[in-house]
């Protein structure tokens, strides 16, 4: 049997995680795991700490450490046969630990994408809250405007991406990110992109990932698109 591959993707809100994830997942066969997809979906496996994360969420908080891991590492065990693609997950160094004491990711990208790109992306986001499915007014408009594509139901803004929210989100993200980031920088599976284009920056992910997933293990390296 092939080599089971896994990898993850940062970023802050709005960078761009689940539109390049799903090509990803697309593209390479990946089983493919959104952390606040998989959160906002709510919980069979546990629904005690599934009703805890209601509250977190609502709020547009971050979960704790310790629920969250409850929660994903559970959730990952079924896909233990699979290779996989996590997006959003670890967000700490405490989840990213608790991640590395089961599996050793193969590949780690991180996004760095201007404040303003993201502000203006997440103002102009929409969501089919059901399955999670995401819509952008100028990128990826829905074919009739307001209305998901495949049940034709209404497409909702969330609370946490206006602006106040948005700033201390990110804010919060680049706190908690930077020691992370560091982890897997000194593993040597961290690939770093930079631009304001979702476009643009594929096809430099999508060389990396067909490299990769030919040639492991994989090695230390820090790409930067132009
Ligand atoms: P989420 O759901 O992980 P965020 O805030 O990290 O939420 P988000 O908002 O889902 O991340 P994204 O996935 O990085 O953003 O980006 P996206 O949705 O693909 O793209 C954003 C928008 O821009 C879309 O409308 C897209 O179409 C558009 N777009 C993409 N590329 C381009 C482009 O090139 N040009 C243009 N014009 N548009 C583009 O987490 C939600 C909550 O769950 C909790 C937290 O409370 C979090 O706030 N949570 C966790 N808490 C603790 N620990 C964890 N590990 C947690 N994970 C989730
Ligand atoms: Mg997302």
């Amino acid at each position: 049997m092939a080599k089971l591959f896994r990898a993850a993707i940062m970023g802050p809100p709005g960078s761009g995680k689940g539109t390049i994830s799903k090509r990803i997942a697309q593209s390479f066969g990946l089983q493919y795991l959104s952390s606040g997809h998989f959160l906002r979906e709510g919980t069979t496996v546990d629904p005690e700490a599934g009703l805890l994360v209601k509250t977190y969420v609502q709020k547009g908080m971050p979960i704790p450490d310790h629920l969250m891991t409850r929660l994903m590492l559970p959730k990952l065990q079924q896909l233990r046969d699979h290779s996989w693609l996590l997006d959003g997950f670890p967000r700490t160094l405490a989840q990213a630990q608790a991640l590395n004491n089961l599996y050793q990711l193969d590949l780690v990208i991180s996004l760095n994408i201007p404040y303003e790109t993201l502000r203006e992306r997440l103002s102009n986001r929409w969501i089919h809250p059901a399955s999670g499915r995401v819509y952008n007014m100028s990128f990826n408009p829905p074919r009739v405007q307001g209305k998901d594509d495949i049940t034709g139901e209404l497409l909702i803004q969330h609370d946490d991406d206006k602006p106040e929210a948005l700033m201390a989100r990110l804010r919060h993200y680049k706190e908690v990110a930077k020691p992370v980031i560091d982890l897997y920088k000194s593993q040597g599976v961290l690939h770093s992109f930079s631009g304001t284009d979702t476009d643009k920056i594929w096809p430099y992910i999508n060389t990396l990932f067909s490299t990769k997933m030919h040639t492991q293990p994989s090695e230390d390296c820090q790409t930067q698109t132009p």
